[in-house]
């Protein structure tokens, strides 16, 4: 079960926790739709249009809390807001002291974006456990996959085995992300 239990800005508004693990990508890359389908609920809010998600919020995962982060890359933002979702996020990873976990999303179709490469070398550099997951991978034909995972994991420089796809018609599949992010945890 995942409850939601707050929306925050800054560290004022952070709640307490033991553990965090953070969900971040770009902007409509699916963060919040597998939030949903990691515990087969409806907590996170899915946007039709991109830049839905505004602020950090947390959910009570029983083990950990998750926290469902806005995406980066959201060309309809205003400077002011670019500065305080910059701001936001900077505090929460530098200051954040329950964060135990970094969950990469991508676009399995895409090349990883600059962004998605800034945003990988700055929790390398910050010694941030990462995992990677590849998003609509629904929607690659078969053909794709294997070539998909190639460059992604070559862009981002990841072992081939370290990607997982999400692919939102296998439901097993968020069974098994949910164990690996408890092994990652060490509470497994
Ligand atoms: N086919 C398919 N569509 C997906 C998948 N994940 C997300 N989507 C769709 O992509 C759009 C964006 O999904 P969100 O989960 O809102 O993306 P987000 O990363 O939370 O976006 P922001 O909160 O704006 O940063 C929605 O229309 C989803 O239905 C997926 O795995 N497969
Ligand atoms: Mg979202």
């Amino acid at each position: 079960m995942l409850k939601f239990l707050t929306s925050a800005a800054d560290s004022a508004g952070w709640p307490e926790s033991e553990r965090d693990v953070l969900l971040v990508g770009r902007s409509n890359v699916g963060k919040s739709t597998f939030i949903n389908k990691l515990y087969a609920q409806k907590a996170a809010y899915v946007g039709k249009t991109p830049g839905k998600t505004r602020l950090l919020n947390f959910f009570d995962a029983g083990d950990y809390l998750l926290v469902d982060a806005p995406g980066y890359g959201y060309a309809k933002r205003t400077a002011d807001e670019q500065l305080a979702y910059r701001d936001m996020m900077n505090e929460y990873l530098t200051e954040r002291e329950a964060l135990r976990l970094v969950i990469l999303l991508v676009d399995a179709r895409h090349k990883p974006s600059a962004d998605d490469l800034q945003m990988m070398d700055y929790l390398r550099q910050a010694h941030l456990p990462v995992k990677v997951i590849a998003t609509k991978a629904d929607k690659l034909k078969n053909s794709e996959i294997r070539p998909a995972i190639r460059q992604i994991c070559n862009c981002l420089q990841i072992p081939e085995n370290a990607l997982t796809l999400s692919d939102p018609r296998k439901n097993e599949l968020y069974l098994q992300i949910r164990e690996e992010i408890l092994q990652a945890l060490r509470i497994a």
